[in-house]
Formats: structure tokens, sequence, C-alpha cells
């Protein structure tokens, strides 16, 4: 740890320490004599909490005083991991809590592991949700979050025999210490019914949705501290109540198993999140689960901004929404309605307000990951709000035709209403056509958006796309996840690279220093023992702390290649078998990650990870040159532990395939050299850190695209590598399944003939870049160097830029002043 605080409040040890003593009093109920770990650990929280509400209470203050535009977040995911770390790292209170807690003869770290992770979220899209929020606080934007309080994140991964098993996620069990139920902020959310038309005497004819259902959504709150508390930010999370939990009238009536099967169904909206990433699930409930939280979020917005400056017409002028992805694009035909049906805002000033308030980021190009809901269910379910999306694409489909387009394709292409697969709505490019801007998340990305999903559309809107390239918070990522190089940076940059991420740049000068670099090294293997022990505590398996930790943690996804790692695994196991006296660099080849529930073959794939773990880690003949370790149940506080202690990054995705990346960032940044094709933000990654300190193979995105043009049957391919011949005839014969010698003939199968993800093609110049990431480990100083060119080149990488970056060209705010 870094042993100080950055920025030491004012709060003596000895108040804490009577802070803590009295929040067990009165809050937990308990003295010193009977409290568990876990009282301690709420104890802990709430004196900690005491500290935020202060500035809490005055950043929405000074929100309503100065009037700065309002951003609100709007996110089916928020993937925060443990807040207590946080809390205090950005109060500045990390050593005096330690201290405090020490005197009370309890343990500050222990007591940090019994928060369980808030797993809100599945990957990227989510993470990136949390790390904004801690960076909109930090940059003193008046934010908002708005998503779902799931009673059940993300399942918790279980690897029986290398299968993954699902198992509910109950972090709620215990209570939530950071959150504020607030059941005065409640707003009905209806759904169904039928749609009246009125014709007021002046012959104008106004709608009103007379939904068939209604349910509740209740307001909880959790405060979101910015870096040195200067500013706080509210998370707020709907749950979903039955309006009116058991309807005497329908239990008089009898009905009484009807009446509590209604509050069910009610409930189960805010009961679990979906699992599934880039593969829409496609369920009556998603819709549900998206229209509840969208509604309910505008309807606060509108709220709020009606109390503060009494009239409605100005909202765009106060108020921005992001949209994170398509999952509230749902919001476009909702704030519509609400201008129009409830405020009585004519059509063309809403659709001005509509889009003058909203934009859209967009984080996959993926088909097969883009919403699109079937017309005769938006009919039956939200019937009000499908009126108005044909009314939005029938004047939108009326403006291209009067711009001079009447090509047919173009006008199909440009609906929002896809005709091809049944009738349904795209929800992409209703969100497109609400927003002032769209934006993909690296630079490649926004490039590819504008040439595949929204090539006609941004050919009729040229200035709507727009790039903001991912970022992440430096503060959770570098700060608490490493303190010993942190320390190590600010002894070395100074202590402005706590405050100017830039400021990283000075440490290059030391890259060749042999004390820095001694240093440094130290650190590096520190977090290298802390992890092997958690290696050998989870998956059993004995790794030195000095051989290369070669990591790949992400969702396990077929476009992601955990393949392409594995396949390479197995060729240098063949290798090293081949010739066990060569001085093979030692390495341990760490994955973990999860799979969608539904989605069989990255289960094959994380089967295969463990399969062939089991037969390398057991054959004596590899004297320990080669590990594989499949750590299960990857989380944000798993992540935590794992990239500190990180050498070398995979970042092997099908090129044009993945929208940005965020883990390529903390690793990069916490100075593990990057393995990576020219994909997402690898691209600027490269360029930050220099072509000499990152490791590039494969095809780029043009020449995928060139390449699966001449088809994706790979039997050439594989006839050229007698390496991969021997490794796919291995593993299709059941060499590492000797228990059920076919289990991956159907693998092997799909990657020889239809290898949509072109492992095969990318292979030989995998494994030949893995052989010049091995020479250069062999030479310790080259190594290091370009490690700390690593760290010291990604400060651009900072979530902070990236929201800067928002804030000045879509949002058009400013950072508040002082309060
Ligand atoms: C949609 C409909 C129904 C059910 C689930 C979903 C769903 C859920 C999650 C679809 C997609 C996601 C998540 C996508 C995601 O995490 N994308 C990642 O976003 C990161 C942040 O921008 C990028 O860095 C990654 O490249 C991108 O894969």
């Amino acid at each position: 740890d870094t042993g100080r605080d950055i920025a030491p409040a004012a709060d003596s040890v000895a108040n804490l320490r009577e802070a803590i003593l009295r929040r067990l009093t009165y809050s937990v109920g308990k003295n010193q004599a009977s409290a568990s770990e876990y009282d301690w650990y709420l104890a802990v929280v709430y004196a900690t909490r005491d500290r935020i509400v202060e500035g809490w209470m005055a950043s929405t203050n000074a929100a309503y005083v100065h009037g700065p535009k309002r951003v609100y977040y709007l996110s089916l995911e928020f993937l925060i991991g443990r807040l207590l770390g946080d809390a205090l790292n950005n109060l500045g209170l990390t050593e005096t809590m330690r201290a405090a807690t020490r005197e009370l003869g309890v343990d500050l770290e222990r007591l940090r592991t019994l928060e369980p992770d808030a797993a809100l979220g599945n990957g990227g899209l989510g993470r990136l949700a949390a790390c904004f929020m801690e960076s909109m606080a930090t940059l003193s934007i008046a934010a908002h979050g708005y998503g779902i309080r799931y009673d059940h994140g993300l399942f918790r991964q279980v690897l029986k025999d290398g299968w993954q098993q699902e198992y509910p996620e109950d972090w709620l069990a215990l209570g939530n210490p950071w959150e504020f139920k607030r059941p005065e902020v409640c707003y009905r959310i209806g759904f169904g019914g039928a749609v009246e038309a009125l014709t007021s005497p002046d012959g104008a004819t106004r709608y009103a949705w007379k939904p068939a259902e209604y349910v509740e959504a209740i307001a909880y709150d959790t405060p979101v501290v910015g870096w040195r508390g200067a500013h706080v930010n509210t998370l707020r999370l709907w749950s979903a109540r039955a309006c009116d939990p058991l309807q005497l009238d329908v239990f008089n009536a009898g009905d009484y198993v009807g009446a509590v099967a209604d509050k069910m169904r009610a409930e189960a909206i805010s009961k679990v999140l979906y699992p599934s990433d880039e593969t829409p699930a496609g369920q009556e409930l998603r819709l549900r689960q998206e229209y509840f939280f969208a509604s309910a979020s505008l309807q606060d917005a509108l709220r709020r901004h009606l109390k503060q400056y009494q009239e409605v017409r100005s909202l765009a002028e106060h108020v921005a929404i992001q949209l994170n992805d398509t999952h509230p694009a749902i919001s476009v035909a909702e704030l519509m309605r609400l201008l129009v049906d409830v405020h009585g805002i004519a059509w063309e000033e809403a659709w001005k307000i509509t889009q003058g308030t909203i934009s859209y980021t967009n984080h996959t190009l993926l088909p097969e990951a883009l919403e699109s809901w079937p017309v005769p269910l938006l009919e039956r379910m939200l019937p009000r709000q499908m009126q108005i999306i044909y009314l939005i694409n029938a004047l939108h489909l009326d403006s291209v035709r009067k711009s001079g387009h009447t090509d047919a394709r173009l006008i199909a292409a440009v609906s929002m209403i896809d005709e091809h697969a049944g009738r349904r709505v795209r929800m992409g490019h209703l969100a497109f056509i609400g927003s002032h801007k769209v934006n993909g998340v690296s630079a490649l990305h926004s490039k590819l958006l504008k040439q595949t999903v929204f090539r006609d559309l941004g050919t009729l809107y040229p200035d709507r796309i727009v790039n903001k390239t991912n970022g992440i918070t430096f503060r959770r990522w570098l700060f608490e996840a490493n303190p010993g190089l942190t320390r190590l940076l600010a002894d070395t940059a100074g202590e402005g690279i706590y405050d100017d991420p830039m400021a990283l740049r000075k440490i290059a000068p030391y890259a060749s220093d042999a004390a820095f670099v001694g240093e440094f090294a130290a650190v590096k293997r520190q977090n290298k023992v802390a992890l092997a022990k958690i290696i050998l505590d989870r998956c059993h398996v004995k790794v030195d702390p000095d051989v290369l930790f070669d990591v790949q943690i992400k969702r396990v996804h077929e476009y992601k290649r955990q393949l392409l790692n594995i396949l390479e695994t197995v060729a240098l196991y063949d290798a090293i078998r081949a010739q066990p006296y060569l001085d093979w660099v030692p390495r341990v080849k760490i994955f973990a990650g999860k799979a969608a529930a539904s989605y069989h073959h990255a289960k094959l794939i994380i089967k295969l990870a463990n399969d062939v773990a089991n037969v390398i880690n057991n054959d004596p003949t590899v004297r320990g040159m080669l590990k594989v370790a499949y750590l299960p149940n990857y989380n944000v506080s798993l992540a935590e532990s794992i990239i500190p202690a990180s050498d070398l990054s995979e970042q092997i995705s099908t090129a044009g395939m993945e929208a940005s990346g965020t883990g390529n960032m903390k690793l990069a940044l916490n100075g593990a050299l990057t393995i990576g094709t020219l994909d997402g933000a690898n691209v600027e990654i490269k360029q930050h850190v220099g072509d000499e300190n990152i490791f590039i193979f494969g095809m780029t995105a043009e020449q995928v695209a060139q390449r699966r043009g001449r088809g994706i049957d790979m039997r050439e391919t594989i006839a050229r590598s007698p390496a991969l011949r021997e490794v796919l005839d291995a593993i299709g014969s059941g060499v590492f399944s000797p228990d059920d010698p076919g289990r991956y003939a159907g693998l092997v199968d799909i990657l020889t003939h239809h290898d949509h993800f072109l492992v095969c093609e990318d292979f030989d110049a995998y494994y030949a870049c893995q052989r010049e990431v091995a020479a250069k480990w062999l030479d310790r100083a080259a190594w290091w160097k370009a490690s700390i060119l690593n760290t010291a080149g990604m400060g651009w990488f900072s979530s902070d830029r990236t929201i800067a970056e928002y804030a000045d060209e879509i949002w058009k705010t400013q950072a508040q002043k002082k309060e």
C-alpha cells in the first residue's frame, strides 16, 4: 500500500475511531465484545458514508443554485464492484481509517473483502458506466446515473470439472449499507392497454394512453464521491414494486392466487440482470426492464427540471441525456410521449427538445448484437410508444424523400422498421434518429460505424457520428488496485500524477534507470506473489512468481478468440515436448471470464481451456515451463488482483470486432505489454505507448473483410501450417479429453470449415509473435523498459479525458465551479 493518504482529510484517527464506535452502537446495534467482522465492516462503511453525505447535499444544492447543465447517464448496467476502497481513497481517508480500525483491533484490508461486489453489469459496457460515474463526480459535472437495482447481479461462476455452472448472485443478502431507499420517490410505469384519441373543440386530436397495468418504480440512491471528495453525485437505481400489493377488491373477489401472481409479475422486472452480452435475449421481460427504467428516469428528470425551471420547454438547454447503447433507446419515444401527451407540447417542438437532449453511444458492430423488437410485441406492451415510433419514422422518411432520395434500397435501410425478418423496430435507428450526437467508443470503431451499421444514416446526417475513445478511472485501476506502483510513480514523477494523468509521462526518462527499474520490477513481483497465492487457493495450481504471467481476462466470446490463445498454448506444449531441454521461457497462461449462460460454444471453450490445463499442468516433461490456470468467477475485485500482476495482456480479437476494449487499457497502465490485433482501442494504445512497446500481429480489419470475402473454409490455411494441423488433430482426436474423445470434434470442425472469426488464418502470425514476446522477456532490460513506457504512455486513457470530451462536444456542459 501507499503507506499514506494522498490527500489527507482533516479527520483524525481518534475522530474516526469514535465515529466507528458510535455507528457500531447506534446503527448496527452491537458492542465491541459482540461485534462480528461483518458488524465492524458495517460500522466502518457507515462512518465513511457519514463523511460523504454533507458533500453530497452540498453538490445537490449547488446544482439547483448555480444551474449547470445536468447530465443523465442512462444505463441498464453499472458494474461497480466494491465501494469502500473507492470512497476512502477519494476522501483521502484510507490511512486514517487503517489506523483507526487497527486501534479497534480490526484489519481494514480484511473488512474490505467482506463487501460483496455490486455486479450489476456483464462486462465492458457496465464497467465503463461505473468509471464514467466516478469521473463525472471528479470533474464536478452535475450528473445522475440511472439504472435498475437488480436483486441479483451477474451470476456466480463455478467451474465443475471445467464446465461453467451458474449460481444466483445475492449481493443484497446482508443488506446494502451504501444505499438510501427513497420510498417517496416513486413513479407509476404503465404497460399494455389501449390508446384513446380525444378530439378537442378546436379540432386538434390528443392521445391518451390507458395502460392495462401499472408497476411502481422506487428509487434507491447511492452517493458517488469524486477524487479528493470535491463533488458527490447520485447513482439512482429503480426497484419494481407492485402498485397495490394485495388489491383488496381482487382479494375479496376470491382471486387471491391471481393477486399474488400479479404482484410477482410486477416485481420480476428488477429481479435479475440479463447475463448475456452482445447477443440480445429478445425476451419480453427484457423489454419491460428497458421501458420501466427509461420511463422512471425520464419522469424523474422532468420532475426535477420542472421544480427548477417551472416549465419543460427549456429542457434541452439544461439537460443532456446519454443512452448507454440501445438498451434505453425506448426513451426517445417515451420522452416524446411525456412532452406531447402529458405536457401538451406540440409535436415539432417536442421533437426538437428530444433530439436536443438525447445522445447515444454505440458499443458494437456485431449484427447479431443490434437490438430489435417485434412490432406486435411493442404494440401490445407499449401501444402509444409504438404509435409514436411510427410517426417519428414517417416524418423521418418524408424528410429523406424531400431531400431528393428516392432509392428504395436507401429508404428501406434508413427506416426504423426492419421489414425483413417479420416487422421489427431497429432500436439503433430509433436511438440514432432521436439523438443530436451518436458516438463510437474508439477511433477505429467510430470509423467502422460510419462505414457499416450507420452507413446510410451517417450519409444523411454527416455531423452526427463522432468518436469518444473509452477510458478508465485511474483512481480504481491504478491508485487503489496497485498502491505499490502508485507510490513509486509519485516518488519519481511527483504528486502531480494524482491529478494529471498525463504527468505519468515523466517516468519515461527512467525506463532504463537501473534503480528505478529495480523498484518497478520489485513492485510487479510483489503483486505476482499475491496473485500466485490466489491461483494456488482457487485453481490448485502452483505458479512461480518469476515466470511470465500471460493473461487473458474478459467475457468468453468467439470474437475475442480465447480459442486462438488455447491453440497457441497447445502448440507451445507440443514444441516443448519435442525439445524438452531447450531453454524455453517459462510462463503461465492465466484465463478468467464468464460465458453467457446460454452460449454453448463459449462454455465449451471454457471446458477446453480447463482440459488443456489439466493435461499440461500434470505433464512432468514440461517441468513447469508452461502452466495454465483458469480462475473462476471473474469479477471487478478479481480483476483488481490480476491486473497489477500481469506481464502480458492478450487483446487478440478478430480485427474490426472489439469496439474498444477497456481491460487492454487497465493492463497497459499497470505495465503489462500488449499482444494484440489492430482492433478497437489497441490501435490508439499503440500510438500512445510506441510501436516498439507493443506486439501487434495478424490481419487488419480491412484484411479480415477481404479474407471473409474469399470464404471461411480454412482447409488450405491449415494445410500450410504443420503446427496448426498438429494442434487441431490433437484437440479433435481427444488428446485433452480422454474421458470423452469426441468432445471437441464439432469445435475443430467449425474451425476447419466455418472459421468466421479467422482463428486459423491468424494462427501462424500469433505463434510467431508470441516467440518475439519470449525473446524480449529474455532481455530483461528491454522488457522492463517497454513495460515502464507502457505505464508512462497511458495517461490519455483516463476516463477523465473521455468525460471531458463528452462534456465539451456532446453535452455542452462545463464542470461546476466550487460549491
Ligand atoms: C442486450 C439485449 C438483451 C440482453 C442483453 C443485451 C446486452 C447486454 C450487454 C448487449 C450487450 C451488452 C454488453 C456489451 C458490451 O459490454 N460491449 C463492450 O463495451 C465496451 C465499452 O464500450 C467496449 O470496450 C467493448 O469493446 C464492447 O464489447
